[in-house]
């Protein structure tokens, strides 16, 4: 019987991609802090000269399905991290932007077998929004220890053999 498990030490060759919104970034902001505080805490160089991190800006949670996709078909990294907020209006754009965010990085997991971290926030309101993000914990940190644990579980599955 084998069993397998991702791991949160020696991580070295780790290559990580983070999917960054714009859109509240007052939020995605400190989700990112609390993100690179538990990569940089686990080994994971965040560095700005890192070759291990790389992390893409896009303009909103619609836009992160679109280039983690990219980023997953590169074959440079083996897990993807997005990272946004989506706080509900008054109108039904939220669950617009919702349902396309979730179900595109859905896809993108399946459709190009890197794991990609779903690290958006769904919330009513600002304080809910800031509460997850540093004012009470921080699930930027959290995201951070599920990337590290699929990317290495990845690494460590048996390859596809021809
Ligand atoms: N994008 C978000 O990331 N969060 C939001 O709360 C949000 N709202 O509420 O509108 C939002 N909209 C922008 C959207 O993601 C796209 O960037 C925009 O529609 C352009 O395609």
């Amino acid at each position: 019987m084998a069993t397998f498990e991702g791991r949160f030490t020696d991580l070295q060759g780790l290559r990580i991609a983070v999917v960054i919104a714009r859109f509240n970034d007052l939020v995605t902001g400190k989700l990112l802090s609390g993100c690179l505080d538990c990569l940089g805490r686990h080994g994971v160089d965040t560095s700005a000269e890192s070759t291990q991190l790389d992390v893409a800006w896009v303009p909103g949670s619609f836009e992160l399905p679109l280039v983690a996709q990219k980023l997953a078909a590169s074959g440079r990294y083996q897990v993807v991290i997005t990272l946004g907020a989506v706080i509900r209006g008054d109108t039904p754009h939220f669950d617009v932007v919702v349902a396309e965010a979730s179900k595109g990085i859905a896809a993108v997991s399946r459709d190009t077998g890197v794991p990609v971290i779903f690290g958006v926030l769904t919330t009513d309101t600002m304080q809910q929004a800031l509460e997850r993000a540093g004012i009470k914990s921080n699930l930027g940190w959290s995201y951070g220890l599920q990337a590290l644990e699929m990317g290495s579980l990845m690494r460590a599955l048996p390859k596809v053999s021809a």
